[in-house]
């Protein structure tokens, strides 16, 4: 038995803009919903897919995403934008932004709280709540799909996250002891998302995003560690570049910029 099951219709019932026509799927079970929206490649943009479960949910660079069933947000989006491939991991960053926004206005949330750690995880109070991958598709070096995948935190509570979990990760549930309308939460980031994704279409920036992203950063004024096959460097990171980038001051005080690829980053103070 499976309790308050994500409703299609609610979701619909909260979209405001028509500016992607979404299409909403909610799935019992899956293995995860970025392989389910590649399966539908062939769909129009705007294909939603949601699952209560995934059994094999990923983060990035084949890491593993905790999705227990019925309490979390774990939905993709399929996007066809026609941007070159080397813009498109900035689109992990319009989706960072509409979380943010989405969340703002949710009632006993604390917005000044949730946090963007660089460039795909969404943090509270220093542990992570949620997180974005976004991957695509090439065909003869243009973009077939993209597939942003959001995942968020949303009702679960400490016993639904693995041992090794507990000490770094958190939900809005635990950080507010409030349980969250799902669909709610769902629609407004579908709303936000595709002001702030037609934007970065017609102008080829993110402007507004960006500017979220900045004012919720975890990481700008702080002491970072850079990891990138095996080597780190101890950096403060300035700000985010305008094509999202990292702006940071390495430690012999030179100052460089850093784009997400296989960059991971870690905290110091
Ligand atoms: C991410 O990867 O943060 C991207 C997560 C994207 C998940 C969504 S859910 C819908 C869609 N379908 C999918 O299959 N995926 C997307 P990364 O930065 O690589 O972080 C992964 C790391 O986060 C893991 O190695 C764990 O340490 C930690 N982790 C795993 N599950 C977590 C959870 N539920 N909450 C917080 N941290 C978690």
């Amino acid at each position: 038995m499976t309790q308050n099951l994500l409703s299609p219709t609610k979701i619909v019932g909260y979209l405001q803009n028509k500016m992607i026509d979404w299409k909403i799927h909610c799935l019992d079970t899956i293995d995860s919903t970025n392989n389910e929206c590649r399966r539908r490649a062939a769909e129009n943009e705007g294909t939603v897919i949601l699952s209560e479960e995934q059994t094999a949910g990923r983060g990035r660079q084949g890491r593993a995403w905790n999705s227990p069933k019925g309490k979390g947000v774990w939905m993709s989006l399929l996007l066809k934008p026609d941007l070159p491939t080397e813009t498109i991991p900035q689109l992990t960053l319009v989706g960072a932004a509409a979380v943010c926004k989405a969340m703002e206005k949710e009632e006993g949330y604390f917005p000044d709280k949730i946090k963007i750690k660089w460039p795909n995880d969404i943090f509270i109070r220093e542990k992570k709540a949620g997180g974005i991958l976004t991957e695509m598709q090439i065909s003869a070096g243009r973009i077939e799909s993209v597939i942003q995948g959001i995942g968020l935190n949303v009702n679960l509570a400490a016993e639904d996250f693995p041992d090794e979990l507990k000490a770094l990760a958190t939900s809005f549930l635990i950080e507010t002891g409030k349980v969250y309308e799902r669909e709610r939460i769902i629609a407004d980031i579908l709303n936000h998302f595709e002001i702030l994704y037609e934007k970065f279409l017609v102008g080829g920036e993110l402007g507004e995003a960006l500017h979220i992203c900045r004012q919720n950063s975890a990481v700008i004024g702080r002491q970072v560690r850079l990891m990138n096959n095996g080597t780190e460097t101890e950096a403060e990171v300035l700000d985010l570049g305008p094509r999202g980038e990292l702006i940071v001051k390495l430690g012999n005080g030179r100052i460089t910029s850093v784009i997400s690829g296989e960059i991971s980053l870690r905290i110091q103070s």
